[in-house]
């Protein structure tokens, strides 16, 4: 397959004028009419008159009104053009019905829609489809659908027809176009210059009453991109659709963001206070991106962090603001860890902006959008809060309305601060996740840190050089308390010393305190010191890291030596636990082990090959264990935190129940069932009816409540989601494969819906000890079933295939069972270009 590379960019030899296109809505046979005002760019290098276009059937084409005959392969076509500006006239047909891959325009429960990101638009006609092609749009669309929608503002509604325009210009991955019999949820919102905007949420019927979360979400971003950002909203209207068949959480298309229907839908009945809280997220990054993505775009896909980096690190900044900073900080690094570290130091590491790739939406990842947010953060703590606010509103001012570079951006934080930001890039260029050693030494009041940098070589750059590293430190002294407040160091050398003066003895230091860098810091210390910290640090972020080290550290020593749980982390953890002081979601957070996949990374990383079943042995035991310990308090501290009262979605609340969760889980392990039962019985919403079955079915009881919450449920598409999910997550290992496979005969399992695709293989491929069981049972099931999707729909099977990105931690007869079933798919007729290239990959 073609390899695309950073380095060959070359501009469009011609500016789009405007684009006018006419849409003749028919489930096999809709009709694409196109009118475009081509001007040759004077001196262009690339003077060549390209389209890209797939799939597509041409039914006629003219060059200001004369009939042309373009050469057409199956990527695109070319024409001989004027020297003058021209008119581009065609028509093409396509056939939306039978587009199971859900890029372009496709049918979703009998309603049109669309998804041009990245290369999805030359699915719906011949056109420059790159992002520095920017243009106004004008769509017409003819159809029997009682909405039909575009982006802009609307110019005409009539009966089978409607026109819209949009004013800004856009590069065509931002197009949209949807058309059903939806039913909307109004609202209204005036921007702080007093300009009167229209909301909607656009619904299939019956839906109506899981929109109102979601429309007071999009109003607190309206407002708070206004106050943090001083961004305004620059159209009439704004439209939001709800879509069941969707590849990707949702997408930010100008002025008319669709949704997968289960990052928008809520109600307290069916979504659970994890479900609010991503949809209120995900809604403010969609609406985010209207200034971060769409008025200031991307030159090329190389430069996907520009746009996703900043507007993920702009969602987390609403999301801190909105709740506790703290407990997003904390999620965020779980997140991560569990997701972005295992990437970056496998077989597909690669760079922030990468500079190479065969199919764009493989790099859809978490390194561009998590790690791309970190960088972000890491410069705001560089350069300070204000200075950050004044950079970008340059970065607004000086790039509005273009499509730009890495280069582009790092260029206004030189400018607006007067740092040299050289060394600071290669946090774009350079992949993988540096590892930071500390030591430490005391004389005579001073205290000295030493820091040492280093990256382990990734795919394609064995050599690393040094980055900047933003390292924030506080002191503490024996008493717990705070000799030096949070202070930045700023490292640029490969082995670096900072020394604090004038203490009276020597301080405990917390290090990397709101974890200020994505690293993996290496330090040499007692569990004392990590109890201590857990105890005593004022930063919340740290005090929950010293106990996820603790908790790291006992399972590690639990499967090695077969160790009993360490007994000081189990006091440490009940005295959090009990301690009403705090924040009942921070208590959560601390009762949440670290993942069984993460310990397997720190057991390989220290030289053993992690067994998974061992693994999974250690986590029950200690689970049990603490369960026993606590035995008395767990009726009292469940009744302590049962939030009374209606539902409410607020953080509050969330963060009690989120407790409360935890402590069920825990006394399920003790009561026979007993209380989670009862909570099952008298639950009014879903984050409890959930936390009592998902509680009761990992104790391996609760067979007649999955019943009834089937029964329940049975009509609610996102609700059986959750009911196929936890079959398989609280499944154990021997029988997660079976299990998941039997799911897949049910009646109502399909791949043609990716959410309740990922529900059954993503929760396998997420049950560490499950899909790593010896029989390699999970494996072949896994490629079994991608084998299946890849040929329907290629961009969720290829992202899938990254459950299998961690092989080369685990013993030769896994690795070798993994690597059969990655040749099977490899060897598979007919392999899309998506998949292979990440097979390719993890192969390599
Ligand atoms: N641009 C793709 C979806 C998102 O990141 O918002
Ligand atoms: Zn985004």
């Amino acid at each position: 397959a073609e390899t695309f590379y950073l380095k060959d960019y070359t501009p469009f030899g011609f500016e789009v004028e405007s684009v006018q296109l006419t849409f003749r809505l028919a489930p096999h046979a809709t009709r694409v009419l196109s009118q475009i005002r081509f001007t040759p760019k004077p001196g262009a290098a690339d003077p060549q008159f390209f389209l890209h276009g797939e799939k597509l059937n041409l039914i006629s084409a003219k060059i200001d009104g004369v009939a042309v005959s373009p050469v057409i392969t199956a990527e695109g076509l070319t024409c001989d053009t004027p020297a003058e500006p021209f008119l581009w006239e065609a028509e093409v047909e396509i056939d939306p019905a039978s587009n199971t891959a859900l890029e372009g325009l496709y049918m979703s429960g009998g309603m049109y829609c669309t998804q041009c990101e990245a290369e999805g638009f030359r699915k719906i006609t011949y056109y420059p489809d790159r992002p520095d092609v920017m243009s106004t749009f004008t769509v017409r669309i003819e159809g029997d659908e009682e909405v039909l929608l575009s982006n802009g503002n609307p110019v005409s509604q009539s009966q089978g027809l409607a026109e819209w325009h949009d004013p800004w210009p856009k590069p065509a991955y931002l197009f949209a176009l949807v058309a059903g019999d939806l039913v909307n949820h109004p609202d209204t919102f005036t921007t702080r210059s007093g300009k009167e905007v229209e909301l909607n949420i656009w619904v299939r019927p019956g839906d109506e009453d899981k929109c109102a979360f979601g429309m007071e979400a999009l109003k607190k971003s309206m407002t708070w991109d206004e106050e943090a950002y001083g961004r305004e909203y620059d159209l009439d209207i704004f439209n939001i659709v709800a879509v069941d068949d969707f590849n990707m959480g949702a997408m930010e298309n100008k002025g008319l963001n669709v949704f997968n229907s289960s990052c928008v839908l809520a109600s307290p009945e069916t979504s659970t206070d994890a479900n609010f809280e991503r949809i209120e997220a995900i809604i403010a990054h969609e609406y985010f991106h209207n200034w971060t993505g769409n008025r200031i775009t991307c030159r090329d896909w190389f430069q996907l962090c520009l746009k996703e980096g900043l507007t993920v690190f702009r969602d987390a900044q609403f999301t801190a603001d909105m709740r506790s900073a703290s407990v997003k900080r904390i999620s965020d690094v779980i997140d991560l860890r569990a997701r972005q570290f295992p990437e970056d130091q496998g077989p597909l590491s690669h760079p922030v902006r990468p500079e190479e790739f065969q199919e764009i939406n493989n790099f859809y990842t978490a390194t561009i959008y998590e790690k791309g947010a970190e960088i972000i953060g890491m410069l705001k703590r560089l350069v300070g809060d204000e200075a950050y606010r004044k950079a970008l509103d340059l970065y607004f001012d000086r790039h509005d309305g273009q499509a730009c570079t890495i280069e582009d951006w790092l260029q206004v934080f030189e400018d607006s601060t007067g740092r040299d930001l050289t060394q600071f890039k290669r946090w774009y260029a350079q992949a993988g996740t540096p590892r930071l050693k500390v030591a430490e030494s005391f004389a005579d009041g001073t205290y000295t840190l030493t820091f040492e940098q280093s990256t382990a070589p990734t795919p394609g750059q064995p050599d690393k050089d040094p980055r900047v590293i933003p390292i924030a430190v506080g002191l503490l002294n024996g008493n717990g308390d705070e000799v030096q407040p949070t202070t930045v160091l700023e490292m640029t050398q490969a082995k670096q010393s900072f020394t604090f003066e004038g203490l009276a003895s020597k301080p405990v230091p917390s290090i990397l305190r709101e974890f200020s860098a994505p690293v993996i810091l290496e330090r040499d210390t007692s569990n004392t010191e990590r109890a201590f910290l857990l105890a005593h640090d004022s930063d919340l972020f740290n005090r929950w890291e010293a106990g996820n080290a603790l908790s790291r550290e006992a399972r590690i020593a639990m499967v090695l030596t077969g160790a009993a749980p360490d007994a000081s982390y189990l006091d440490a953890l009940q005295k959090l636990v009990r301690d009403d002081s705090l924040d009942p979601a921070f208590r959560a957070l601390i009762l949440q082990p670290p993942s069984q996949s993460d310990i397997a990374q720190a057991l390989f990383e220290r030289g053993h090959l992690p067994d998974p079943q061992k693994i999974y042995d250690a986590a029950e035991t200690l689970t049990q264990t603490l369960a026993q310990q606590l035995a008395d308090s767990l009726p009292r501290l469940y009744a302590d935190t049962t939030v009374q009262g209606p539902y409410q979605p607020d953080a509050v609340s969330a963060g009690k129940r989120a407790l409360n969760g935890r402590i069920l889980s825990l006394l399920t392990r003790l009561d026979g069932g007993d209380q989670a039962s009862r909570q099952y019985d008298a639950a009014d919403n879903m984050t409890q009816q959930y936390a009592a079955l998902a509680a009761l079915l990992t104790a391996e009881k609760g067979t007649a409540q999955s019943q009834a919450f089937y029964q329940q449920w049975q009509g609610d598409r996102l609700v059986m989601d959750k009911w196929f999910a936890l079959q398989v997550a609280a499944a154990p290992p021997e029988a997660t494969a079976h299990i998941a496979s039997r799911l897949t005969e049910h009646p109502l399992f399909t791949l043609k819906n990716p959410n309740r695709f990922r529900a059954v293989m993503g929760a396998l491929a997420g049950s560490h000890a499950g899909f790593h069981h010896a029989s390699g049972a999970g494996y072949q099931l896994l490629a079994d079933k991608l084998i299946a999707l890849d040929s329907l729909n290629p961009q969720t099977t290829a992202r899938m295939c990254t459950a299998f990105q961690t092989w080369k931690r685990y013993d030769a007869p896994r690795q070798a069972l993994i690597r059969q079933q990655l040749r099977r798919i490899k060897d598979t007729k007919g392999l899309s270009r998506d998949t292979n290239e990440m097979v390719s990959r993890i192969l390599d």
